[in-house]
């Protein structure tokens, strides 16, 4: 072998190497073109069901956010459901009573602008954006004060914006429960 025969075999191997690595550079592009073309078209064709909606302006005429309706609620499988409302620039209710070591959905929303729920030392932080319904599961193991500021900023009165978390023992709010309606730290 001459060397410019060796010269245009080598070339010819180094043309080859590098178309190989070229096809594979455009299939790893066109498979994840089609990934993001699949992801976009399933969640634009698919329902959303963790979206629940409602209507900031009619939230105290009717419906799950009614004033009456607000505040934690022993449901029958021992379970508690707090609902809430944010408004500029309060919670309510301002303080919401839950008891320990039980599993707690917290769904809440809000009656103008966007604000938010953190309930601090917890993992607990959820926004409240009007016209949508934010739901979170909570859980606190030892009964304890905490504090739930607003941490969307909201306007002026922001800074003010803060609620009360207080949890109790089981059986106390069990017992507080058997009155019905809905609980708060009223009177507590
Ligand atoms: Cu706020």
């Amino acid at each position: 072998m001459s060397a410019e025969e060796a010269h245009r075999d080598s070339a010819e191997v180094a043309a080859r190497v590098e178309r190989r690595w070229a096809t594979f550079a455009v299939i790893i592009i066109v498979g994840m073109a089609l990934l993001a073309a699949f992801a976009g078209i399933h969640s634009a064709t698919m329902p959303q069901p963790r979206v629940e909606t409602t209507d900031p302006s009619r939230l105290h005429l009717s419906g799950e956010f009614v004033e009456s309706n607000l505040g934690s609620v022993l449901e029958t499988n021992g379970n508690v459901t707090v609902r809430a409302i944010g408004q500029q620039y309060s919670f309510t209710p301002a303080c919401i009573l839950v008891p320990a070591d039980t599993p707690i959905t917290l769904r809440a929303t809000s009656a103008d602008v966007v604000h938010g729920i953190l309930i601090q030392g917890t993992n607990v932080n959820t926004m409240l954006v009007p016209g949508y319904i934010s739901e979170q599961l909570m859980h606190f193991a030892k009964t304890g004060d905490y504090l739930m500021p607003c941490q969307e900023f909201c306007s002026f009165g922001h800074e003010g914006m803060w609620g009360k978390v207080k949890v109790i023992d089981k059986t106390e709010f069990a017992d507080r429960a058997k009155s019905g309606g809905r609980l708060s730290c009223v009177g507590q």
